[in-house]
C-alpha cells in the first residue's frame, strides 16, 4: 500500500481528531500527525478556530462522539481558547496542545489552555513539538485499554527509545 492510500485509510472512520486554531499551527502539529500514523491510529487533522469559525468548533465537538471519535486533540495559540470549547461540548478526553506564539513564547498558550474551571477538563502538554507529539502518544495509550495490539506496540516503542539511549556513544 502507498503512503497515500495508507493515510487515505487511516483517515476513514477516525478514532483521533486534531484539531488546530489555525494553520499555522500545522508545522507543530503535524508532529501528533505523524506519531500517530506511526501507530497506525485512524485520525483526521482538522483546522477550526473558537474564536474565527466558533460555529464549526461547536458542532465538530458536539458531533465528535456519534461519529466514531474517541479522543479529541486541540492546539491554539495565544488566547488558546479551542481545548476549552472542544471540552465544553463533548465528554470525550481532550488533550490540549498550547501553540509557542510570538508575543510570550507559548505561556499565553499553556496558562489560557490549562486553567480550565473544575467540571470541564482538559488535559494540557507541553509546548510546541514535545506537547504535540505526546499527545498522539496519549491518545494512543488512552485508546490501548482497550486494544491489546495498540498496548504492545507503546511497549515496543518505550524499548526502541531506551535502547537508543543506552547505545548513546559521545
Ligand atoms: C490561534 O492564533 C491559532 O491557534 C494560532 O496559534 C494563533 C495565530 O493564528 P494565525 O494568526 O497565524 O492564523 O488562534
Amino acid at each position: 500500500m502507498g503512503k497515500k492510500e495508507k493515510a487515505e485509510e487511516q483517515s476513514a472512520n477516525p478514532l483521533v481528531a486534531v484539531v488546530m486554531g489555525s494553520k499555522s499551527d500545522w508545522d507543530t502539529m503535524r508532529h501528533a500527525d505523524e506519531t500517530l500514523t506511526e501507530f497506525g491510529v485512524a485520525h483526521e487533522c482538522r483546522v477550526m478556530s473558537a474564536h474565527r469559525s466558533p460555529g464549526l468548533a461547536s458542532e465538530f465537538a458536539s458531533t465528535a462522539e456519534s461519529r466514531g471519535v474517541e479522543v479529541l486533540i486541540a492546539a491554539a495559540g495565544g488566547a488558546a481558547h479551542l481545548a476549552g470549547v472542544m471540552a465544553a461540548h463533548t465528554t470525550l478526553p481532550v488533550l490540549g496542545v498550547p501553540m509557542k506564539s510570538d508575543a510570550l513564547n507559548g505561556l499565553d498558550s499553556l496558562l489560557s489552555t490549562v486553567q480550565m474551571p473544575g467540571g470541564i477538563p482538559v488535559a494540557t502538554l507541553a509546548i510546541g513539538k514535545p506537547g504535540a507529539t505526546n499527545a498522539a502518544l496519549f491518545a494512543v495509550s488512552i485508546l490501548a485499554n482497550s486494544r491489546p495490539e495498540l498496548r504492545k506496540k507503546l511497549h515496543e516503542f518505550r524499548e526502541a527509545q531506551e535502547k537508543k539511549i543506552r547505545e548513546t556513544v559521545l
